[in-house]
C-alpha cells in the first residue's frame, strides 16, 4: 500500500560527502519508491531479467537472498506436501456446486513470477479476495523465484527456475485451506487439479489487454468493482485471465505495480483488510515448526527484570527489519515527508529513513521500546530480533553497539536453526517472527515491511508497536 508522504528522491541534492557516499549510492541505486518500481521492478528490462535467465547458460554463482545460508544438499523437493496438495480435498469431480465439475473457477495466468516473494504475495492476496468476491474458486500457484533471491546456486536449482508449493510458505484460503465455518466459498484448488477440472477446451480464455486500458489510472476500487462483474456475469465455469506476448505488455496483472506504487491502491485497503483471505492467512505448518524450534533463543539472558514481567517472550520482543523496499499506509505513526530539493539536508533525511546507520538503529529501537513501554502500565521490551538478508561486519557492528546499549537478548535471522524446507521459506519466518513480537519496526521503502504491518493490522496491533525507521 503506497504513502504519498514519501516521496521520490530528487537528483538535486549537494551535500555528498565521503562518509555516506555508500550509503547514499545503494539507497538511491535501489531507487526511493517510483524509482524502486519503475527501474527495479517494473522496468521491462529488470522483469525480463527473470525470463531470460533460464536461457542463458548458467555456471555463475547468484547471491544469497533470504536468511538463512542455503544447505549443502541442495534444495528441498516439497514431495510430501506436493502430494498432499494434489490430495486436497476439494479436488473432487463430484462434489457438488460451486466445488467438482459444476464448480466456477478463475485462474489468474497473468501472475508475477521471477519477482520478490513480498511482489508475488501481495498480487496473489488481491487475486484470491477478487476470485472470493466473484463466487469462483482461486487457482493457486507455486512461487517462482527471482533467481538470484533463492538461497541455491544455478547449478542446484531446477529447470524453468526455483520454485517452492505455496503451501510451504503460508496457510490459508488463498492456498487451499477452509473458509470461515459459515462460509460456503468454493476453496481455492491446485494448477495441477485445474488442468483437470478446466481442461483446455474448456476455459474462457479473458485477455487483460482487452480490460485493462479502460480501466488505466482509475482508483483501486473501481479496477477491482470492474473485474468483479466481469467474472461474476461470466457464464463460462472455467475462466483463465491470460497475458499478451511480453512485448505488447509487460506488466499484464490485474492489480499491477502501476496501481501498487500509487495511492489508487489505498482505496482497495479496507474491503481488502476485513476480508476473509486477508484474515485467514497465517503461517504454514513448516514456517511455525521453524519458530516453536527456535523459541528457546527467545528466552530473556539478562538479570530478571522487575516484577511482573510477561513469561511470553513474543510479549517483551521488539523486531525490527533492517533493509529497504517501498510502499506504506497513512495510518502508520512513523511518516517521512521529504524536504525541498534545495535543501542541503534532504539526502542526509531521506537516507536516515531509507538506509539507517547503525547509530541511527539504535536511537529508533531506544525511542520505540520509550514509548511503548511508557504508553502502559506492566510493559517490558527486553528481546531484540533483527529480521535481516545482511551478514558479515555490518551485523556484528550493529550487534555491539546494541549491546553497548543495554540489550542482553539480541537475536538475528543468521542465528536460526532451520532445516532444508524452513531454510527454503526463512522470509516467510521471519515475517511471522515480526508479525507475533510486541513491537516492530520496519522499513517505510519495503513491500516485504508492509505485508508484516498487513498482518499485524489484521491483528489489531495498537499504532505505537508498528513503527517505521
Ligand atoms: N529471511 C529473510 N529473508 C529476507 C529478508 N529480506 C529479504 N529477504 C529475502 O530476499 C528477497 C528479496 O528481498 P527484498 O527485495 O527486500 O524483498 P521483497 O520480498 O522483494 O519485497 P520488497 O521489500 O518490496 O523488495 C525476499 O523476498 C526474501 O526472500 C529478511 O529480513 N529475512
Ligand atoms: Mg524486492
Amino acid at each position: 500500500m503506497a504513502n504519498w508522504a514519501y516521496q521520490l528522491l530528487g537528483p538535486t541534492a549537494q551535500n555528498w560527502t565521503p562518509s555516506n557516499r555508500r550509503r547514499q549510492v545503494l539507497c538511491i541505486s535501489l531507487g526511493v519508491f517510483v524509482l524502486f518500481l519503475l527501474l527495479g521492478v517494473a522496468h521491462p528490462t529488470t522483469r525480463k531479467m527473470g525470463h531470460d535467465y533460464y536461457n542463458m547458460s548458467i555456471g555463475n554463482e547468484v547471491s544469497t537472498g533470504s536468511g538463512g545460508a542455503g544447505h549443502a544438499g541442495g534444495p528441498p523437493t516439497y514431495e510430501a506436501l506436493k502430494k498432499w496438495e494434489d490430495d486436497l480435498p476439494q479436488h473432487n469431480l463430484d462434489l457438488p456446486f460451486p466445488e467438482g465439475k459444476t464448480g466456477r473457477y478463475v485462474k489468474f495466468s497473468n501472475q508475477m513470477k521471477f519477482l520478490g516473494w513480498n511482489n508475488c504475495l501481495n498480487e496473489r492476496l488481491m487475486n484470491a479476495h477478487l476470485a472470493y468476491m466473484s463466487k469462483r474458486a482461486y487457482v493457486f500457484d507455486e512461487y517462482v523465484w527471482a533467481p538470484e533471491h533463492y538461497q541455491w546456486p544455478p547449478a542446484q536449482q531446477p529447470p524453468g527456475g526455483p520454485r517452492t508449493p505455496l503451501n510451504a510458505i503460508v496457510s490459508g484460503p488463498m492456498a487451499g485451506g477452509p473458509w470461515d465455518g459459515d462460509d460456503d466459498a468454493p476453496r481455492s484448488i491446485s494448477e495441477n487439479w485445474f488442468d483437470v477440472v478446466c481442461p483446455r477446451d474448456q476455459r474462457k480464455l479473458i485477455h487483460t489487454e482487452d480490460v485493462k486500458p479502460a480501466l488505466a489510472n482509475l482508483p483501486g476500487d473501481a479496477v477491482f468493482d470492474h473485474w468483479q462483474k466481469l467474472l461474476t456475469e461470466e457464464t463460462a465455469l472455467c475462466v483463465e485471465i491470460v497475458a499478451p506476448a511480453y512485448e505488447v505488455d509487460s506488466m499484464p496483472q490485474i492489480f499491477d505495480l502501476w496501481l501498487w506504487g500509487t495511492t489508487r491502491v489505498l482505496s482497495l485497503w479496507d474491503s481488502f483488510h476485513k476480508s476473509p483471505t486477508s484474515r485467514l492467512l497465517g503461517p504454514s505448518p513448516i514456517v511455525q515448526a521453524a519458530i516453536d524450534r527456535n523459541e528457546y533463543l527467545f528466552l530473556p539472558r539478562g538479570p530478571r527484570p522487575p516484577h511482573p514481567a510477561p513469561r511470553d517472550p513474543y510479549a517483551r520482543m521488539l523486531a525490527i527489519h533492517l533493509r529497504r523496499g517501498d510502499y506504506l499506509l497513512p495510518s502508520i505513526v512513523d511518516k517521512f515527508t521529504p524536504l525541498p530539493g534545495d535543501d542541503p539536508a534532504r539526502v542526509e533525511t531521506m537516507l536516515s529513513h531509507c538506509l539507517p546507520t547503525g547509530a541511527q538503529i539504535v536511537k529508533k529501537i531506544h525511542d520505540a521500546r520509550e514509548e511503548y513501554v511508557n504508553a502502559a502500565p506492566g510493559r517490558l521490551l527486553d528481546i531484540l530480533y533483527l529480521l535481516t538478508n545482511e551478514q558479515g561486519p555490518w551485523l556484528d557492528d550493529i550487534k555491539a553497539e546494541l549491546k553497548a546499549a543495554g540489550w542482553y537478548t539480541i537475536v538475528t535471522t543468521r542465528d536460526l536453526q532451520l532445516d532444508v524446507e524452513q531454510t527454503d521459506v526463512s522470509m516467510a519466518i521471519d515475517m511471522q517472527l515480526a508479525r507475533k513480537a510486541a513491537v516492530f519496526i520496519g522499513n517505510g521503502w519495503s513491500s516485504f515491511t508492509s505485508n508484516i504491518i498487513h498482518q499485524r493490522l489484521v491483528d489489531d496491533r495498537e499504532p505505537l508497536s508498528i513503527r517505521l525507521t
